[in-house]
């Protein structure tokens, strides 16, 4: 399929990229039943490590299977599979080629009590060797270990450029920074959009913000530009904005399980307000297989408009 002038533009963003990083990012954007429209809907998996096996698989239990991410990823048509080490390197052979994958390369558990940080959990080179498109890689803005995760990133998403993939930034603000409603608060999760951006990040994926605004100078700001936060179109707009004016792709996550017609809703606001799509993990693989499908399919017809 030849690039449509939409994904020109967006790959004109990123022209100081070499050809082999270009070409990632032009496979994202060019494969699913969203493929040259410039928006995406990528199955991030890594659920099982960060929030464990029962709370992630047991409402379907058919998930615990490595394959069945994998088959969900490209029945569905989406643009990508996400997921850390383990369950891609369970499937990259069987399903080689069939769908791009993004390999989580740092990862955290929910078994600590200490500030939110990642371990490093896989290599460039794993990456490359499970034929992925993309590194993953989740930053806490917020937290005391910030800077670590933002240095491990620096040299990270340097190897990945070198080697010719691209970059995708979970930017998730969590800490002793911030309180838990300022999780997701419109200031914050911009804010986070801008770090992700200025770290290097080809794909950012945030939080659907929310109108709190957490940090009083922030506030001062939002409020003197009158900056419009009150649904959730317009926090989206601002967070695209706040990602070099619309010039990275920024995508947002799906959360928790919710009703059907929850999930729609967000995703018009999201497209309402020229958000690039969306990734969907436990509203996909914890429906009953079908239900996930029509789902997603729903989703995406959403995006195409
Ligand atoms: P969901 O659609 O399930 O929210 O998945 C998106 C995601 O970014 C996952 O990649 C990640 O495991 C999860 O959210 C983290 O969620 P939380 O911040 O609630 O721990």
């Amino acid at each position: 399929m030849a690039a449509t002038d939409r994904v020109k533009e967006i790959l004109s963003w990123y022209s100081s990229e070499n050809p082999g990083t270009q070409t990632q990012i032009a496979r994202l954007l060019m494969t699913g039943t969203l493929a040259g429209t410039g928006k995406l809907v990528i199955l991030p998996v890594d659920q099982g490590f960060e929030h464990g096996p029962a709370r992630s698989f047991a409402p379907n239990p058919a998930a615990h299977d490595p394959d069945y991410h994998f088959q969900l990823a490209i029945d569905a048509g989406c643009n990508a599979y996400a997921a850390p080490l383990g369950f891609l390197e369970a499937g990259a052979s069987k399903f080689a080629g069939q769908i791009p994958l993004i390999l989580k390369l740092n990862n955290s558990d929910s078994l600590s009590k200490v500030e939110p940080c990642s371990a490093v959990t896989a290599s460039v080179d794993d990456a490359l060797r499970l034929g992925c498109v993309a590194i993953g890689y989740t930053i806490y803005p917020g937290s005391d270990f910030r800077n670590p995760m933002y240095e491990d990133l620096r040299e990270l998403a340097l190897e990945a450029k070198s080697k010719g993939l691209a970059v995708v930034v979970w930017a998730y603000p969590r800490g002793n920074g911030i309180s838990k409603e300022g999780e997701t608060a419109i200031d914050v999760v911009s804010y986070a959009a801008q770090i992700s951006a200025q770290l290097g990040a080809h794909v950012i994926k945030i939080k659907a913000p929310t109108a709190h605004l957490e940090q009083a100078e922030a506030k001062k700001a939002f409020e003197k530009a009158k900056i419009p936060i009150d649904t959730l179109a317009d926090r989206v707009s601002y967070c695209v904005k706040a990602a070099f004016n619309g010039k990275r792709i920024v995508i947002f996550s799906g959360g928790a399980a919710k009703g059907t017609q929850d999930v729609l809703d967000e995703i018009r606001q999201i497209k309402q307000g020229g958000g690039f799509g969306s990734i969907v993990g436990r509203n996909a693989f914890q429906r009953p297989h079908a239900e996930a499908i029509d789902l997603l399919k729903q989703i995406m017809a959403i995006y195409k408009g």
